[in-house]
């Protein structure tokens, strides 16, 4: 392995929507910009990619990208090179001809599972664990984000606090609450479009395409834009990845869902509301709670109440007219609270940089 590990492969398989693919696309260009890494992305679903990237063309093999080499993953996959340190996301499962060629170069890979976000304790203990290949010569290490030291941190590029105050230096204040949705179909949309038309301040709500403004639109009729009361929608085209960013650091509430998306509202610093991607058994409630516990264990108590109950009921688990009411009296506390939220997170490693240094003490 050359001790410098320039060449990266990142293997992404879609399963739907838009995270998978957004955290390799976040990760793969700052591996490029911030750690002077050759990047190899590979993904099987090129039409998930282009929201996140327009310059993205669908009908080409490899392309490159913001210095991201963009291959698109067909089977069989054809083995040129085998890279220094080979990213399996989110358990995607690695060709057959791939794993064989790993096990044969003379320097075996570093090999990654990059696993999913929890705040579930567990994921300390799991974070960096070793799985020897059964047959092969060759080791898999569990890579977990997570929201503290023991596990591998949360993607942030190294600039990001300082250009997101930045750009709030540049706002014009609004004279309407400023709010973002990105959400399931399954969040209570319409619930929450009812609350906030009997608003007594104007709010501007910027819906994001998809689930959102489906949810929306099977409100209200129509595509919109939509005026209600003191309430205006504003449906919004899928932003570039780092666009979206912006919108989060200039809205006065974010709801955000999944991964990504929650990672870069915590980052935005401005209150939140996050409803999980949902999962089996209500494993997804489950990381809902840890994150929860996590995330208000510094609050004082009555913001921590009125957070919870806003998250729960966003999450169908609770009153949510009750909660939101109870939320804005305290917004400006809690947007001060996740200053310092976004500060201490800053404190843990950032996922990139950790994974760098992981995989040279591979070596
Ligand atoms: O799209 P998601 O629901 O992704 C989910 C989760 O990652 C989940 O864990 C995973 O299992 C599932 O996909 C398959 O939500 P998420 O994670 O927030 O990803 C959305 C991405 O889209 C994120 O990178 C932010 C980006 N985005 C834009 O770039 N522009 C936009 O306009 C919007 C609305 C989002």
């Amino acid at each position: 392995m050359s001790p410098m590990q320039l060449n990266w492969d990142i293997f992404c398989r879609v399963i739907d929507n838009y995270g998978d693919i957004g955290i390799c696309w976040r990760l793969a260009r700052q591996l490029v910009r911030e750690h002077h890494k050759r990047v190899r992305l590979w993904v099987d679903d090129l039409h998930s990619l282009r929201p996140l990237c327009p310059e993205v063309d669908l009908g080409l093999a490899t392309q490159c990208c913001h210095g991201v080499e963009i291959v698109h993953w067909t089977e069989p996959v054809a083995v040129d090179r085998v890279g220094d340190v080979i990213i399996e996301a989110f358990a995607c499962e690695l060709p057959a001809l791939w794993i064989a060629a790993m096990a044969a170069a003379t320097q075996k890979p570093c090999w990654i599972n990059l696993e999913y976000l929890t705040a579930e304790s567990w994921a300390d203990g799991c974070h960096a664990m070793a799985s020897p290949h059964p047959t092969l010569p060759l080791i898999k290490h569990f890579f977990f984000p997570g929201f503290s030291s023991a596990t591998g941190g949360l993607l942030r590029e190294h600039n990001l606090l300082a250009m997101r105050d930045a750009e709030a230096g540049r706002c014009v204040a609004s004279d309407a609450l400023e709010v973002s949705l990105f959400c399931y179909e399954s969040a209570p949309v319409a619930e929450l479009l009812d609350i906030l038309m009997d608003s007594p301040m104007p709010v501007r709500l910027h819906v994001a395409p998809g689930q959102p403004a489906a949810a929306v639109a099977n409100k209200l009729g129509s595509t919109g834009p939509w005026q209600g009361g003191n309430l205006k929608l504003l449906p919004f085209e899928f932003l570039p990845q780092d666009e979206y960013d912006r919108l989060l650091w200039r809205c006065d509430v974010n709801f955000v869902r999944g991964e990504d998306s929650f990672v870069r509202a915590q980052w935005a610093a401005r209150p939140f509301v996050w409803q999980p991607y949902q999962q089996a058994a209500g494993a997804h409630l489950e990381k809902l709670d840890a994150f929860l516990a996590r995330y208000v264990a510094g609050m004082s108590a009555n913001c921590a109440t009125v957070a919870v109950d806003l998250f729960q009921a966003w999450n169908s688990r609770g009153d949510l007219r009750q909660a939101w009411h109870d939320f804005l009296a305290v917004r400006p506390e809690i947007a001060s609270y996740n200053r310092r939220w976004a500060e201490n997170l800053a404190g843990n490693p950032d996922l990139a940089d950790a994974l760098v240094k992981f995989c040279s003490s591979k070596v």
